[in-house]
């Protein structure tokens, strides 16, 4: 399943995780209800009132009924929220399994302000916060089938960083420095959104996520960027906190 049921084109493996556990709520849900509500109809019809027969009225809190509601209950309880919470942990082992060779990761800082995002990529050094960084605004490339670590903070208010084809929805808070981990594994360009009213102008804070080869990606680091402000605010040091 793929960008099916109006979701968005699926570019990450992890993402269609989070898909899945969707159809499976779905599904269990949506199955329960209609096996209930067709119980309920049932009833209604076969005990109602009619002529020569009076509708029949029961509490049910004889002890027969109430060990029923209970299995029924019970029953229900492990089919929808033990079977969801088993499958949500699965899926979000998959979606943070981060590899333990990180060596040809990409570490990106992300500092959204009211309303562009700004983005920040350690130069030749491997360095953050020093003269070569690449800075960018709205637009992040990176390649493709490569792990991607970002730190992600806010300048000003609570914004979220929001990427609806890796279904990933993470909020960039000031003073807090959040890890992500995601993987592309189909080039394209993709939405980048802001999924917290920021502001005003919070419903055009839009960016751009091209996936590419290494190549092409190794091209765009040595291309002459929009100029941005680094200012003191902005940027910080990969921290300890972060993967
Ligand atoms: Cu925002």
């Amino acid at each position: 399943m793929n960008g099916s049921w109006g979701f968005p084109e699926g570019a990450s493996a992890a993402g269609m995780e989070i898909d899945r556990l969707f159809y499976l709520a779905f599904w269990l849900t949506g199955v329960c209800f209609l096996v209930i509500a067709g119980v309920l109809i049932y009833f209604l019809i076969k005990y109602r009132a009619r002529k020569g027969h009076s509708a029949y009225y029961t509490h049910g809190s004889s002890k027969q009924a109430l060990l029923f509601t209970l299995a029924l209950a019970l029953a229900v309880f492990v089919l929808i929220d033990v079977n969801l919470a088993y499958h949500d942990h699965l899926a979000w082992e998959k979606i943070w399994s981060v590899p333990k060779d990180l060596s040809n990761a990409v570490r990106v800082e992300i500092g959204p302000k009211q309303f562009e995002w700004h983005f920040r990529l350690a130069g030749a050094d491997g360095k953050f916060k020093t003269e070569d960084d690449i800075l960018s605004v709205n637009e992040l490339h990176i390649p493709v089938h490569t792990p991607i670590i970002v730190a992600l903070s806010s300048r000003d208010v609570i914004h979220s960083f929001f990427l609806p084809n890796f279904r990933i929805k993470q909020d960039a808070v000031p003073g807090i420095v959040t890890n992500l981990y995601f993987k592309a594994d189909k080039p394209g360009t993709y939405d980048i959104a802001c999924a917290e009213h920021c502001g005003l102008g919070h419903y055009r804070m839009r960016g751009w996520l091209v996936v590419e080869s290494q190549d092409e990606f190794n091209q765009w680091l040595t291309e002459p960027l929009e100029e941005t402000e680094p200012t003191a605010e902005w940027g910080w040091e990969w921290g300890a906190r972060v993967v």
